[in-house]
Parts: C-alpha cells; structure tokens; sequence
C-alpha cells in the first residue's frame, strides 16, 4: 500500500559533505568512471577501485544526515506503511535519519560482495582485492556497489511500487542514468503524479507534472511540513 515513492539521488547527500558525480568539482569530473565503477575497470585494476570507495566509505562514515534526510524520516513516520524511498545513494544517511523503508538500487557502500559466491556482509573500513569471503573464503571481495552495466538492485519490486503510488517524487539527481532515469517516464504512465525537488531543472524536468528549485535542505523540509 506505497503511495509515495521517492527515488533519491547524490544531490540530497550533497549538503551532508558527500560529493555529487556530475556537479562542477563532482566525483565524474576527478575520476574516470570506467576505471572505478564499471566491473572491467574493477578487472583491470582492483586496488585502484578498492581504494575509491575505501575513501569513500570513509566520507560516508563521517558524514551527518541534512534537513531533507530528516523531512522524509518524519514522512514516513506520519505516514506508517504509506512511503517508500529508493535511493540511488550508497551512504546510508536516510536510514541514520531514521527511514526504514529504504531501497539501494545501486548497492551499499558499507557492504561487501564476494563476486565468486555472491555472499554480502558488512564491509570492513579499509577493504583490500585478496580479502578472503567468508562464506566461501575465494579471495574476490569487491565492494557491493551497482557499478555501469550491472543490474540494479530491487528492480521488480521498484517497478510494482511504482505502477500502484499515488506520487512519484525525485530529490537531487540528474536523471542521466538509467534506469532511475525512467522512473518518470514509467509512473507518468501507470498515471502517478510526478514531482521534482532539484536544485536545479534535470535533463528530464519536462517529464514531470511539478517541479520545485533549491538546495535539498530547504524545499525538501517545505514540502514534507
Ligand atoms: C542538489 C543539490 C542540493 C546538487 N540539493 N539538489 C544509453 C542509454 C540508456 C542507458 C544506457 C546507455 N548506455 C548505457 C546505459 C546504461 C547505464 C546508463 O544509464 N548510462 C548512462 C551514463 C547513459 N546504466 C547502467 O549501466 C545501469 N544498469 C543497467 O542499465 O542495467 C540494465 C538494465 C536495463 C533496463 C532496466 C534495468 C536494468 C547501472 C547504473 C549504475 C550507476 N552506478 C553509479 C556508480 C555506483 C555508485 C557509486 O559509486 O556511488 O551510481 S554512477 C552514479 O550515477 C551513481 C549514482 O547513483 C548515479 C546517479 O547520479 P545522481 O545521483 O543523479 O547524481 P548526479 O551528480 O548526476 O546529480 C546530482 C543532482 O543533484 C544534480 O542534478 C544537481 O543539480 C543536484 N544537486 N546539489 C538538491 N544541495
């Protein structure tokens, strides 16, 4: 019985000191994405890949939930069973506000993935290539992140909570990748109103019935309020 899904994206965690991938400064613009989030950069050069996400789950560790993460804990609340949040994000500022409905359909990254057997668990702070699985102990640890190419996590159950919402809102991300990116474009015809919050109008801000302009911080907390 979901009747708001709100798809979150790099631009919510931004004012929490997380950097965003395509913002002037942003992640994309200092690294090469093939390098570190696609599984053949992780192929080549595993180290170089574990040593991106070990620095950044150590800005995630560190970093505290905004206004907006605590605007859409409070939803929830109000809202017992009624709000489901998909974030793209793979810092767990949402649940550390305290939203428990909470999808990562590009993974966690503060989990680790053995890519040999699949088994996940709680990622070490500092995690190294030939760190050995628990389960299965082949050394093939990789952080459990979606990287391009791969698919996303919970897609099935993203869609069918789509299809029945009453409203769709996207908070701080650009609607460049996909297929988050469709997620407008798929509630509009299951006929679900659609609402961006942004700070600014995304490459997809003419598929949405509203959309409202301004840091996470401030337009987040004035919609939920
Ligand atoms: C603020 C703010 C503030 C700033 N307040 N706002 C050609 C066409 C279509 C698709 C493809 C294609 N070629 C390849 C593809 C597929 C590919 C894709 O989309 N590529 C595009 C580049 C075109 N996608 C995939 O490969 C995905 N898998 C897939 O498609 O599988 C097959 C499939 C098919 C059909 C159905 C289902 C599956 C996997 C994508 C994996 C993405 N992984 C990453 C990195 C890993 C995670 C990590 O390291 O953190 O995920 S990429 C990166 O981008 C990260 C993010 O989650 C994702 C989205 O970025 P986001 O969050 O939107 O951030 P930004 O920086 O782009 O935007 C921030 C926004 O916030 C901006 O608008 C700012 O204005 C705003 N903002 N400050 C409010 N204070």
């Amino acid at each position: 019985m979901t009747k708001i899904v709100i798809l979150t994206g790099a631009g919510i965690s931004a004012e929490s000191g997380l950097g965003t991938f395509r913002d002037v400064g942003g992640l994309w613009t200092r690294y090469d994405l093939s390098e570190v989030a696609t599984p053949e950069g992780f192929a080549r050069d595993p180290a170089l890949v574990h040593e991106f996400y070990n620095a950044r789950r150590k800005n995630a560790a560190e970093a505290i939930p905004n206004a907006a993460h605590a605007a859409l804990a409070r939803l929830e609340r109000a809202m017992p069973g009624a709000v489901r949040i998909v974030t793209q994000n793979i810092d767990d500022l949402h649940e550390r506000a305290g939203s428990r409905a909470v999808w990562h359909m590009h993974g966690q990254v503060g989990r680790a993935r053995c890519a040999a057997c699949g088994e996940t668990w709680a990622a070490p702070m500092v995690m190294r290539p030939d760190d050995p699985c628990p389960a299965c102990r082949a050394p093939a640890t990789r952080p459990d992140i979606v990287w391009f190419g791969e698919f996303p996590y919970h897609m099935d159950e993203i869609w069918e909570v789509l299809r029945a919402a009453d409203l769709f809102v996207a908070i701080g991300t650009s609607g460049s990748v996909y297929p988050a990116a469709a997620f407008v474009q798929d509630a509009a015809r299951a006929g679900v109103r659609t609402l961006e919050l942004n700070l600014e109008p995304s490459e997809t801000v003419n598929d949405f019935d509203e959309a409202r302009h301004g840091p996470a911080s401030e337009i987040v907390p004035a919609w939920v309020e």
